[in-house]
């Protein structure tokens, strides 16, 4: 009985833990980030802007769309630093990362909020609560995914930037440049449901705002290949898409590949 107990109390140790060192080659720990809105409520309402109104599809965007799948950590912050700006989910998600296409590590493991587009009273983040990835050394790749609805469902879909690696072949990962004050950042958005738009015979909505997370320390390359830095964005940012502009991107990263 003793030992029971002490076995259940070094796992809740463990897992209270706020620090973690990966098994593999790419060496990180994850630490608490704060929380965006709390230090720089006037970013944070920059980025929130952005999620639009559920399953309203279409917005307009001045932030330098990103190839998804080209994000990595500029070596020049000390940590990559992820923020959570807002979910409209039904589902209670998780969100994943990995280094240099290594092992995939959970970072939010129920990212739902009494505060988000699609509240959950008992959802466990604040709009605007951050983790930092820290200790990273070298050239470091990073890629997102959501794990759709995989609070509830471990064999959930995993979806990521690499289309190919989606179980339905299609786009679910929007990534939005911005830089300020020598920070970079990326503004990402996930679609959490599988198969194409609802208007072409599917059931998904398509509005990639199921996860939206803000990420500092980050660059990637953008897709219409300029490199020239731009205004900073005015009030309206949208970062939600429609299926269409979704597929013509993955048609010609398809060519490109
Ligand atoms: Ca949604
Ligand atoms: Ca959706």
């Amino acid at each position: 009985m003793k030992g029971t107990f002490l076995r259940t109390s070094l796992l809740v140790a463990a897992t209270l833990a706020t620090s973690f060192v990966a098994t593999d080659a790419n060496a990180f720990t994850i630490s608490g980030g704060g929380n965006l809105r709390e230090t720089d409520a006037e970013l944070f309402n920059l980025f929130n802007s952005s999620v639009n109104i559920e399953r309203l599809e279409m917005g307009e965007n001045n932030l330098p769309e990103l190839f998804a799948d080209s994000l990595k950590w500029d070596g020049i912050a000390g940590s990559v630093d992820v923020f959570f700006i807002n979910e409209g989910a039904g589902y209670r998600n998780q969100l994943l990362f990995s280094l240099n296409d290594g092992p995939k590590h959970m970072l939010f493991d129920d990212v739902a909020s009494p505060e988000s587009i699609l509240a959950n009273s008992n959802g466990p983040l604040m709009l605007g609560d951050g983790k930092s990835i820290e200790d990273l050394s070298g050239n470091i790749g990073i890629d997102f995914f959501v794990k759709a609805n995989g609070k509830w469902n471990s064999n959930g879909n995993v979806y990521g930037a690499d289309v190919n690696e989606n179980a339905d072949g299609l786009q679910h990962m929007i990534a939005r440049e911005f830089k300020q004050d020598n920070d970079n950042w990326v503004l990402i958005g996930f679609e959490d449901l599988y198969g194409a738009h609802y208007s072409e015979g599917g059931r998904s909505d398509r509005d990639f705002n199921d996860v939206v997370i803000a990420v500092r320390g980050v660059t990637g390359d953008r897709v219409d290949g300029t490199t020239t830095e731009v205004p900073e964005p005015m009030v309206t940012l949208g970062l939600v898409m429609v299926g269409a502009v979704g597929a013509t991107t993955w048609r010609r990263r398809q060519v490109v590949a």
